[in-house]
């Protein structure tokens, strides 16, 4: 099945195809002429997750779907949430954005977070949401250089190390985007 993925995210890519295996070929936005930034102006995960789908459904009339991803972090409140790509900056700095995270937790106890990622499919003009969640705590300093993003910050519930100490295929099994995805096939193999 051809559907078109509606990412700038490389490592996004990676994970989700290698999750949907074979029988799915992923189409870039590139592929399908799209090459500006799709305006994320939502404020929620899933507003962002349908307006980057129904943005690629109207310019191509393709089967699309995309993923929004945010980090939410119990002692601050769920931030950084929706804005978790520009939460140090307005650029998608990484390690920016890991360090501003670290000093707001220095000195609390509580480093409890979760990743939440919720799916956007449109299939046929008609829209689904799924969404897949991992919980977990925040480290107190870097560890791991596999991954992306808040990776080597985040520790899974039931393990001892962060998703960048873990190889791609043990994220993906555990992971926000994993599970998202694998809800993302049972629809699609309706
Ligand atoms: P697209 O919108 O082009 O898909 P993006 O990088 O802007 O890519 P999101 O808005 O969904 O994607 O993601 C927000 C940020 O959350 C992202 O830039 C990373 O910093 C972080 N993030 C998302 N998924 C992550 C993951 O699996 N592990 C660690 N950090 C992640």
């Amino acid at each position: 099945m051809k559907i078109v993925f509606a990412t700038n995210n490389a490592h996004k890519l990676s994970e989700v195809s290698a999750v949907l295996g074979p029988d799915y070929e992923l189409v870039t936005l590139r592929e399908v002429g799209i090459t500006e930034d799709i305006p994320e102006t939502g404020a929620t995960l899933d507003e962002n997750a349908s307006l980057k789908a129904r943005y690629v459904y109207e310019r191509t009339g393709l089967d699309c779907f995309a993923d929004d991803t945010g980090l939410e972090v119990e002692a601050l409140n769920g931030a950084p949430g929706v804005r978790s790509a520009r939460y140090a900056t307005e650029g998608h700095d990484f390690a920016a954005n890991n360090r501003k995270l670290l000093a707001e937790l220095e000195g609390k106890s509580n480093r409890s977070a979760r990743f939440r990622t919720v799916i956007s499919l449109i299939r046929g003009g008609v829209e689904h949401r799924v969404e897949g969640i991992v919980r977990g705590m925040i480290a107190t300093s870097e560890a791991g250089c596999g991954g992306f993003g808040y990776d080597p910050l985040f520790i899974p519930e039931g393990h001892d190390c962060t998703f960048a100490e873990m190889s791609a295929e043990a994220k993906n099994a555990i992971s926000h985007r994993g599970r998202a995805v694998a809800e993302l096939v049972k629809v699609l193999g309706r």
